[in-house]
């Protein structure tokens, strides 16, 4: 058997914190653009908007946190403040948010009537606040922006409820000759980490990683283990929207792959950094009437979380409320069907109940059989010779299968480099899928086919394989 490189031991010993992990729980989730923009319909306000316009008569964020349920998600993320600066809630410290507004004589708090909304339906709750602040006057005179950002933050992570993110957005339209502010991030981490520890900072923070563009395009192997450089700052924001009007529609073709043995061989540090897919349902972030044509349809949304969700990624839908503060019908109906579809999709787990062989494990605690319960610690270990290690699954009677749900005990680390599915017809092994990295969740799906047995083979893993979910519809 030949040596594994220290690069790769280095590799697989990068865990996920514990924040991480629970983020990697909420999968599918979704963002809320709702502010100013609303109003005015724009994507990019200037921050000179007379906050007077802002009367969502008929707020109803109940309907919003029904409607994320009823399509199958499981947390919503808010703009509590975009680029314009406007924020959300009655903010102590601009004037530029809900109390200067019509809407209830400026005492109402979109901030407040969300986090609740969330609670009432079971749903996570997080905020997106963006960094660039175009009304604001001390931005980008350096501490004092810092100092208006840290109370911003402060106000919205101190006041409402447990956050499960904080989602710091790295877009600035500031242009060659605009206002150049050096954020102290590591002050923004302080604050949000001694605020809401659970919570992760996204795309301008350590914890979840941008996937690099707006259209809904994965990697074909999307790491969680990466060089740290890819959570620079700098690079972010260079990579970040920079124009209103051109949004990345696909991945830089130069960094298809940033988490293979290739990649990392010479990297001195790596870090436990997913991917989030965020994607609009409709061509803009916020409502526009005249988007109504582009909402996408269920084939797309399905299409997504298939390759984000069931590729380890996680998929962050946008659905922008209507200046009344309600989501428009065309949206309801695509999202309800789109959660009914996923109901279907994921009905009944036919490997519940069955048998689950191995050719090799750990130890007694770490057999075949410990996969098909839902205990995400208990898990099949292959032990330190990963490759050629085979699970087989017998669901004890034949069914029409289309879909294998597998999924790795990251919680010790990213393994798997390469795998294949087999399904027995005839007695014999034939090949469903190949595929390379699992990590948190990878959905197989291929034609429907009726069988008793299936197998998994590990082709290649860095120290050794792990299996905590394995699933069959
Ligand atoms: C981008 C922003 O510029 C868009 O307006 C939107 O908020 C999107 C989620 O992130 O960077």
């Amino acid at each position: 058997m030949s040596k594994t490189p220290d690069y790769v031991k280095y590799a697989a010993s990068i865990v996920p914190s514990e924040r991480q992990l629970k983020w990697q729980d909420t999968e599918f989730y979704s963002f809320i653009h709702f502010g100013i923009n609303t109003f005015t319909d724009s994507e990019w306000g200037n921050g000179n908007e007379d906050p007077e316009l802002f009367n969502p008569t008929e707020l109803d964020c109940r309907q919003w946190a029904k409607l994320c349920k009823l399509s199958g998600m499981r947390g919503m993320i808010l703009t509590a403040k975009h680029h314009d600066g406007f924020c959300l809630w009655p903010s102590e410290y601009t004037d530029h948010c809900v109390k200067s507004s019509k809407w209830r004589d400026g005492k109402g708090d979109v901030v407040a009537e969300c986090a609740a909304a969330c609670k009432e339906f079971g749903l996570k709750f997080g905020v997106y606040l963006s960094p660039w602040d175009r009304h604001e006057e001390t931005y980008g005179k350096g501490k004092p922006y810092d100092d208006y950002f840290v109370n911003q933050l402060t106000g919205v992570l101190a006041n409402y409820a447990e956050l499960f993110c904080v989602w710091c957005d790295g877009a600035c339209g500031e242009g060659k000759n605009g206002k150049k502010q050096e954020y102290d991030w590591n002050r923004y981490y302080e604050v949000i980490r001694k605020l809401q520890p659970d919570a992760t900072i996204n795309i301008s923070g350590p914890d979840v990683r941008w996937c690099g563009n707006e259209a809904g395009v994965c990697r074909r192997s999307e790491w969680s283990v990466v060089p740290y450089y890819y959570s620079n700052q700098e690079l972010i924001a260079a990579q970040s929207q920079q124009e209103m009007s051109k949004p990345p529609k696909t991945i830089n073709p130069t960094q298809l792959d940033i988490g293979s043995r290739k990649q990392i061989k010479n990297c001195s540090k790596l870090i436990w950094y997913p991917a989030e897919v965020d994607v609009s349902i409709r061509s803009g972030w916020f409502y526009h009437e005249s988007d109504i044509y582009t909402v996408k349809p269920l084939s797309k949304l399905i299409e997504i979380y298939y390759s984000s969700v069931g590729a380890n990624a996680s998929f962050l839908l946008n659905i922008p409320p209507m200046p009344n503060g309600k989501i428009h019908e065309k949206d309801v109906e695509t999202l309800l069907s789109l959660g009914a579809q996923l109901e279907i999709d994921f009905n009944e787990n036919l490997a519940e109940d069955s048998v689950m062989t191995d050719n090799r494990h750990l130890d007694e605690e770490h057999t075949g059989q410990h996969v098909l319960n839902y205990d995400p610690e208990s898990y099949w270990h292959s032990g330190d010779e990963p490759e050629g290690a085979e699970l087989v699954l017998d669901l004890g009677d034949e069914y029409d299968i289309d879909k294998i749900v597998l999924g790795e005990h990251i919680r010790t680390g990213q393994q798997i480099e390469e795998f294949e599915l087999f399904v027995q017809v005839g007695g014999k092994w034939k090949s469903l899928s190949k595929g390379t990295v699992i990590g948190h969740k990878r959905i197989c799906r291929f034609k429907e086919i009726r069988a008793r047995y299936f197998k998994l083979k590990i082709k290649k893993a860095r120290c050794f394989a792990t299996i905590s979910q394995f699933e069959a519809y």
